[in-house]
């Protein structure tokens, strides 16, 4: 007799008619997987698969990778640039140098009229590295404004002004491997088994291999703190107040590595006395953790012969963001656990190309880590690049989030956004609506046509997406890695690079320097430019990059392979070759729950959605798992307010209102809501984002709300389809 599965009939997968596999690596997450896309016969792309030799994923892809191939010939992809007078007129299609002499026309009014700054640029962490490089070539090289950062702000940034304040230089120091050696994970702010499946499917080969106790530090009851020994359900933004407690017990237990603070710090003593004021029971009235779990964990993590923490957005979208990461380089370096196997302080980067930007883009300074306000990076980059060194300015501008309060105040009148959706991503929309209808220009780029923010651009430039196009991606772990060109660009659509070389050609500085036609051309410039840097890439080929799938920098010439982990020798880039103890002491600045607007509002992602699904929002296998917006709250505080599970309820801020489906479940706290931030006009119409004052990074995560019963269901679901715009 037959049971269960056996008497099923096997699963059986089409058969593809594969004639060629192509090479390339992930273009949504940072984790950088491997990817081979299958060609047809026709040279059309109709399935992925993982790279079974590729370190990183090791033939394995999430979700949003095995559908990946789709997104060629999705629907809203733009065909042909667009162009319109006014926002509220119809675009009509234009041809390629109709669309961009407007746009070149439209910066030199505007820098002519008001001034290089007012003319402003945001970016992306999603086009390639090559491609950010040349960017940044065009606005600080051509253009010269200042206002040029990328969506990265939202993002990456708190990681990187607090590896900047630690470290002295950007760059996250460990690597996956560091999961085969450590003897403690600290989780804090990631839900890794959505947001980094791979990742996290690394973590847990780890795990069978070899138990070592996995502590998540998350307010909410994720999938990543079922699967933790310790699940410490923090009160949200207080890490720091948490960071610094279990140093307190670690520095007064004895358990501090002393030999490395002496040898590889400075600080300590200012460091220290705010340390004190952090005794395990203050902190747990600040951060709802008890006193003896902070005691627990913080002997855990210390006696660990190797312990390492990794972090996401739950830390870096905070008013302490930049603060909290250094609070996490601070327990690790009083522990001795950086640069060694499972000893490391790992920012997960968010997008895939997150990395590039930092290293390549310009937006915060100048090529290959170099600063604005150094002279001798501007020097070394306007030698290259052939310009005057008085041409950059001294200082970096405004970061994103403050350009559209620049906007806001008519400082800034143009703007030239590149593969990022703010009008959807950005907290307030309706403020960031206001902004985007006062420009005088707009120029939106983007390989949809059918995204929020293209609604109010006067020119619309349709770019190749992903494997359309040739380069470099850097991952989590500083490994760069290869896309392949598997299919030419959809219609009439262009590669990113070729859009900015376009532009570069159309202004007198921009004839007057190098723009590389092909990318591979302008990987040498990064290899010349990283030469015995800390980011050196210039061990690296193309072919050598295919052939290793991928190289983790310093890759320097000569050198066979990348490395794996950096400050091996304890030597960091602060100026006296050590790291910095900075002390933290904890000020509450956020917009916390009160008697009118009771819960807190946590937002953050599912597995099937990347973002402002102008992707994923298209792909039939994602969409159908998670097709609508939805609140997690806790039963109890639901019954208390009469809203059933499965009914619409609205959710209320200071900023504005959202209507959305109300999931009960006991992952979420009473005082606390949960939403996905992937819909548009629903959760950041009320979220606030408070930045953090080093980062200019938004408290996405921490905002206070009011929730009600909608009364009539019927029209709260039509409105909340509408919110689908696909
Ligand atoms: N499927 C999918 N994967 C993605 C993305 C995607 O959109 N979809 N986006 C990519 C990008 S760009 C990024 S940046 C990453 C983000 O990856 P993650 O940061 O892992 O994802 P989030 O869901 O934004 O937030 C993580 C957790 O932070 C918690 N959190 C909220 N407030 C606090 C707090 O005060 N303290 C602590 N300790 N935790 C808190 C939330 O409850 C949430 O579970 O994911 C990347 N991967
Ligand atoms: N409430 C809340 N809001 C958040 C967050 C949160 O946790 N909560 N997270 C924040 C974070 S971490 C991030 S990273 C941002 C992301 O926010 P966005 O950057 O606004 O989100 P995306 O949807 O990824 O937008 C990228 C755009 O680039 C386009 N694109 C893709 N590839 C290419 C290409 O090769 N070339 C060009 N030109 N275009 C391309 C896509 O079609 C898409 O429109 O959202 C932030 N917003
Ligand atoms: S884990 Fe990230 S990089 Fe890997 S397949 Fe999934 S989305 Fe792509
Ligand atoms: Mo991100």
């Amino acid at each position: 007799m037959l049971f269960g599965r056996s008497r099923k009939n096997p699963v059986k997968l089409a058969d593809k008619p594969v004639v060629e596999w192509k090479y390339t690596t992930c273009g949504y997450c940072s984790t950088g997987c491997s990817i081979e896309v299958g060609l047809d016969q026709n040279g059309e792309a109709i399935t992925s698969r993982g790279v079974g030799g590729a370190d990183v994923n090791r033939g394995k892809l999430c979700l949003k990778g095995i559908f990946e191939h789709e997104l060629f010939r999705s629907a809203g992809r733009g065909r042909a640039p667009l162009m319109r007078n006014h926002y509220f007129e119809s675009f009509k299609e234009a041809d390629w140098d109709t669309a961009l002499d407007k746009t070149a026309d439209e910066i030199k009014r505007i820098q002519s009229t008001y001034g290089r700054d007012a003319f402003a640029i945001v970016s992306t962490g999603q086009i390639m590295t090559e491609e950010f490089y040349t960017l940044g070539k065009l606005a600080r090289g051509v253009l010269g404004t200042n206002n040029y950062d990328g969506n990265t702000t939202l993002c990456m940034a708190s990681a990187v002004s607090g590896y900047k304040r630690s470290f002295g230089s950007d760059g996250p120091p460990g690597c996956y491997d560091d999961f085969e050696h450590t003897e403690c994970l600290l989780a804090i702010g990631s839900n890794l088994p959505e947001q980094h499946p791979i990742i996290f499917w690394r973590l847990k080969q780890a795990l069978e291999k070899r138990r070592f106790p996995v502590i998540v530090v998350d307010p909410r009851v994720t999938m990543f703190a079922q699967m933790a020994d310790i699940h410490l359900p923090i009160t949200p933004g207080t890490d720091v107040v948490l960071l610094n407690s279990l140093m307190y017990v670690i520095l007064n237990e004895g358990l501090a590595d002393r030999a490395y603070i002496e040898a590889h710090t400075s600080g300590y003593d200012e460091f220290v006395k705010v340390v004190q004021e952090y005794d395990p029971v203050t902190a747990s009235r600040i951060c709802g953790i008890d006193e003896d779990t902070i005691r627990n964990v913080a002997r855990t993590y210390a006696k660990a012969g190797a312990a390492m923490t990794i972090w996401t957005m739950g830390i870096n979208q905070s008013t302490h963001g930049s603060d909290g990461v250094v609070g996490i380089n601070n327990l690790n370096l009083i522990t001795g656990n950086i640069g060694k196997p499972g000893g490391t302080s790992l920012s997960i980067t968010g997008q895939c190309n997150a990395m590039g930007t930092r290293e390549w883009s310009s937006c915060s300074g100048l090529p290959g880590y170099r600063y604005l306000e150094k002279e001798q990076d501007r020097a070394e980059i306007a030698k290259f690049w052939g310009i005057d060194p008085e041409f950059f300015p001294k200082q970096r501008g405004l970061f994103q989030t403050d350009i559209f309060p620049a906007i806001e105040t008519g400082q800034i009148k143009g703007l030239w956004i590149v593969a990022t959706n703010p009008l959807t991503s950005m907290p307030n929309t309706p403020r960031i609506r206001k902004t985007l209808e006062k420009l005088e220009f707009l120029v939106v780029q983007d390989a949809y046509a059918d995204t929020e923010t293209n609604e109010y651009s006067h020119v619309y430039l349709p770019a190749a997406i992903w494997a359309e196009k040739e380069g470099c991606f850097t991952n989590t772990e500083r490994r760069v890695n290869l896309i392949r060109n598997v299919i030419k660009p959809y219609a009439e659509s262009k590669p990113d690079l070729w859009i900015f070389n376009q532009i570069a050609k159309r202004f007198e500085q921009g004839q007057l320097i190098n723009f590389p036609a092909t990318t591979e051309a302008v990987f040498d410039e990064l290899r010349i430019l990283s030469k015995g840097r800390m980011l050196d890439y210039s061990g690296m080929s193309y072919a050598k990059i295919e052939a290793q799938r991928g190289i983790q920098w310093p890759c320097t010439e000569g050198a066979e392979q990348g490395s794996l982990r950096l400050y091996t020798d304890g030597v960091f880039q602060h100026a006296d070759g050590k790291a910095k103890l900075i002390p933290l002491p904890f000020i509450d600045n956020n917009e916390r729950p009160d008697d009118e607007y009771p819960f807190w509002l946590n937002t953050g992602r599912v597995v099937e959605h990347f973002h402002t699904r102008t992707r994923t929002g298209k792909v039939g296998n994602l969409n159908k798992f998670s097709p609508t917006p939805y609140m997690e709250m806790n039963p109890d505080a639901a019954a208390e307010l009469g809203i059933k599970h499965g009914s619409y309820a609205r959710l209320t801020s200071r900023r504005g209102d959202a209507v959305v489906m109300v999931q009960l479940t006991q992952r979420i706290a009473p005082n606390s809501v949960f939403i996905p931030f992937h819909f548009h006009e629903c959760v950041n119409r009320v979220s606030l984002g408070l930045l953090d004052p080093w980062s200019r990074q938004p408290a996405f995560k921490q905002s206070a709300v009011k929730i009600s019963p909608v009364s009539d269901q019927t029209a709260a679901a039509v409105r909340n389809k509408a919110a689908r715009t696909f």
